[in-house]
């Protein structure tokens, strides 16, 4: 099995693209924690090649990485690839993007995820994205899931993202649309 290290800190991410790859032929392995990448890039796609690629030239492995955000459509797409950089924990990002949002009524807002995948010499060899639209909540609703999940509502589903099992959460979001692609992609890379 070809070695794969998953290039991300944050741990809610972590467990769910753990979760996508378990069968998928590839030895996961971790990032080491001192190694962090600046996320320099203007878009989605743009961190997640830069944190896939550099990962992997300081690893010498291939290499996976993530990048997402939350983009509110009455914030002009913001906190967008700021979504991490909005606060210091989950809890002071939230309210602070439910002030913003305190006098609005268009809640309407989508999460993105962005994956590269980069081989070892730091050349990137896949990329996809995928896309869930929401509705930014008034107030927290659920425990589950991790960041934004408590106020990010999906009304097909009648839940919030943090309302859901990790299971559906998986089947219907930004992070599940990207990963659907990409797994059939996958198994034709080496
Ligand atoms: P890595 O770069 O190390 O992967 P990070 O947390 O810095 O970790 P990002 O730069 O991609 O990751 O920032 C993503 C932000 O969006 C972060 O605040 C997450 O909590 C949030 N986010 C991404 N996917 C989410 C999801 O499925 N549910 C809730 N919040 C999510």
């Amino acid at each position: 099995m070809t070695n794969l290290v998953v290039a991300t800190g944050n741990p809610g991410k972590l467990k769910e693209m753990q979760a996508y790859l378990i069968d998928s032929g590839w030895e996961l392995m971790l990032k080491p924690e001192e190694l962090e990448i600046e996320e320099t890039g203007e878009t989605f796609a743009a961190n997640a090649c830069l944190k896939a690629s550099q990962v992997a030239l300081a690893t010498g492995n291939w290499s996976i990485a993530d990048d997402s955000g939350l983009a509110v459509d009455a914030l002009n797409g913001r906190p967008g690839v700021y979504s991490a950089r909005y606060g210091n924990s989950d809890t002071e990002r939230i309210d602070r993007l439910l002030k913003e949002l305190s006098n609005q009524e268009n809640r309407q807002a989508k999460f993105v995820c962005a994956i590269a995948i980069s081989r070892p010499d730091g050349a990137i060899v896949l990329q996809t994205e995928g896309i869930c639209r929401g509705e930014i909540l008034y107030a927290p609703q659920g425990n589950g899931g991790f960041g934004y999940d408590p106020i990010f509502y999906v009304p097909e589903q009648n839940l919030t993202y943090a309302e859901m099992t990790p299971e559906m959460k998986r089947s219907i979001s930004h992070r599940g649309k990207a990963f659907t692609d990409l797994l059939q992609k996958l198994p034709n890379l080496q």
